[in-house]
Formats: C-alpha cells, sequence, structure tokens
C-alpha cells in the first residue's frame, strides 16, 4: 500500500472537475434555485424534481465548439497540480464517456459524439498529469433501483434490486472506465461517512475493488468507496467536504475542496473564498502531508468563472515563491 500511495503523498495537491447535465442549469430551474439542502448546484435534478427526460435536455445547452478539456489541464498544471480527479458520473447517472452501459450519456444526449473522458485522459497524458475518476456509486437518480436516500424520487429498492442496479450498470461501468481510458491513478468514490456500513453489502464494495486492483493494479481507492479505513482495499482516507487533517490524522488523507461553495458550477455563487484562505489550507496540507484536491466547476461551453482562473493562478505563484510547487 505504501509503494501504490508514494506519488500520491508526493503530489499533495490536485484539481477536481464536477462538470456534466448540471453545469448547463448553472444552478437554477425555470427561473427557480435549489429548493432546499446544501445548494451544491449538482443536485438540481433531486432538488427541484426534474423529471429524467426533462433533465436530459439539458445536454443541448452545450457548445460543442469551445468545449476543450485541455484548458483544464493546462490551468491545473499552471497551479502546480500533479493529478485530476474527474466527475465521470455523479448522482444524477448521465456517463461523461461514450458509456455502452445504457444510453444515459452526455455523449449520446448531446448527439455530439464527443468523449469528454478520452478527450481529458488524452489532455493529461500529454501534460504530464495523473488522471482520477469520481463515481457516484450508490447515489444514481436514472437508474430505479439504485440509492435514493430519502427514497423521494424511486420508492424503496429492496437488496435484491440494488444488486441488480449494481451488477447491471455500476461494474460494467467501473469496467469500462478502468479499460478504455489508459492508465487510471484514482477512483474516488463518494459513499457519505454517515452511510458507510449501511446499503452495501461488504462482498458487492470488494467485487469493484477486486476489479480496480485486477485492472488497474497502481489505481488507488479511496476511503468513501465504504469499506473499512484499514480495509486492505483502502489507500487513503478522504475527509468530509472542506474539512481538513492534523498531525493525528492517519495518513494518507486527502481534503476535497471548493473555491466557493458549490461543486457543479452554480450562477449565482457568493461564497469565494480568498486567495489567502485556499493558500492557508494548501500549505496546511502540505505541512501535514495531507494531499489537497481543490474543485473547478467549468460552464457548458467549457470556461471557467474568473474567480477560479485567478485563484489557480495566485496559488500557482504563491506555491512557487514559498511552496513546494
Ligand atoms: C458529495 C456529493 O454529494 C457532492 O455533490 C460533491 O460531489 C462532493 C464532493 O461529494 O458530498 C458529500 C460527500 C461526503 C460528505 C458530505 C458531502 N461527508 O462524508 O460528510
Amino acid at each position: 500500500q505504501s509503494s501504490r500511495t508514494a506519488w500520491f503523498e508526493e503530489a499533495r495537491y490536485g484539481m477536481f472537475i464536477h462538470w456534466g447535465l448540471y453545469s448547463a442549469a448553472e444552478g437554477l430551474w425555470k427561473g427557480e434555485k435549489l429548493r432546499y439542502g446544501n445548494n451544491y448546484a449538482e443536485w438540481i435534478r433531486y432538488r427541484n424534481r426534474i423529471s429524467k427526460e426533462e433533465y436530459g435536455e439539458l445536454a443541448k445547452r452545450f457548445v460543442w465548439d469551445k468545449i476543450n478539456p485541455e484548458e483544464w489541464v493546462i490551468a491545473a498544471k499552471k497551479s502546480g497540480m500533479k493529478y485530476i480527479i474527474m466527475t465521470s458520473k455523479h448522482h444524477d447517472g448521465v456517463a461523461l464517456w461514450d458509456t455502452q452501459v445504457g444510453d444515459y450519456s452526455l455523449t449520446k444526449l448531446s448527439g455530439s459524439n464527443r468523449d469528454i473522458i478520452k478527450e481529458l485522459a488524452d489532455a493529461c497524458r500529454k501534460h504530464g498529469l495523473k488522471l482520477g475518476f469520481y463515481y457516484s456509486h450508490w447515489i444514481d437518480w436514472e437508474h430505479p433501483y439504485a440509492w435514493d436516500h430519502n427514497q423521494e424520487l424511486t420508492g424503496h429498492v429492496t437488496d435484491a434490486q440494488f444488486d441488480q442496479y449494481w451488477q447491471e450498470k455500476a461494474i460494467p461501468q467501473l469496467r469500462e472506465l478502468l479499460t478504455n481510458y489508459g492508465d487510471i491513478a484514482v477512483m474516488w468514490f463518494d459513499m457519505w461517512i454517515p452511510y458507510q456500513n449501511t446499503i452495501f453489502k461488504k462482498e458487492q464494495l470488494e467485487q469493484a475493488a477486486s476489479l480496480i486492483r485486477e485492472l488497474q493494479p497502481n489505481c488507488l481507492i479511496n476511503s468513501r468507496l465504504g469499506l473499512p479505513k484499514d480495509s486492505k482495499f483502502v489507500d487513503f482516507e478522504t475527509l468530509g467536504d472542506n474539512q481538513f487533517g492534523s498531525s493525528y490524522t492517519e495518513h494518507p488523507w486527502e481534503t476535497p475542496g471548493t473555491i466557493a461553495h458549490s461543486w457543479g458550477y452554480n450562477g449565482q455563487e457568493h461564497e469565494w473564498k480568498s486567495t489567502g484562505q485556499l493558500f492557508e489550507s494548501l500549505i496546511g496540507n502540505v505541512a501535514l502531508n495531507g494531499d489537497f484536491t481543490l474543485n473547478i466547476g467549468p460552464r457548458a461551453d467549457g470556461s471557467l468563472p474568473y474567480e477560479s482562473i485567478s485563484r489557480l493562478n495566485d496559488l500557482g505563484a504563491w506555491l512557487k515563491q514559498y511552496g513546494e510547487a
């Protein structure tokens, strides 16, 4: 395990990217903001009870002649980041790659025939950054039998039905991601700490972890897969959103952080952190040998808010001057 995580403990700073259909909604649906909850723009389908069909229409708003994932990679590199974790499938169940498992993908819904995951993988290889995938393995609002924690969309799901989702969608999609895009450095799962040891059978999680080890032996698995932190399958601990480690946190650990509040692009975002705050977090993590995975939420044309660009550039300059670039 220590040899596998050596690069990660050395890297310490990477980019998270939340990009998907929700990026085109920009935190609004028919003029209405998210009705309740954590005001994360990527949750709009659930919070505002948007139908699967209507939500899929958002794919028509993407501006394909402007979208270029290489721009995100260059911004990451300029900031001193060493890896990128990309949402391959978020809770909305939309695959960002040209999946053959069902047809609920950005590629098919947009009619663009573009495979953003392949384009990003190629750009990461070109610029020497490692690539990892965020995959929402439990919550999937597209599939009738995936987890819907308030049973607000699909109602009660039996263990057998949940396993049907697991075997017919999640596992085959993980296999595609781990087979078709070259070396994958991290599989970043997202089961919330309070839900761990529920919903999944240990065998199901070990099935996913064994698949990762089989297809990508060097790929790191984070603690939000839902297996115990001391499992042989867990390579590092992901702390709560924007929660930082301390001298007492077991190594290696990682903080997923936001420049503002929402992970997905939110047109009304107003909680931008200052570069100073972000630098403090980054240097704090570096000093304590934790990783800081700082998020950007590109728009549906691929562009970044200037607040994100300016803070990423500042952090890169400060790291060169005061930290370890
Ligand atoms: C989850 C997602 O729901 C959210 O949309 C975003 O992708 C974020 C990175 O991850 O949000 C979480 C996940 C875990 C906790 C809290 C919010 N947690 O363990 O406290």
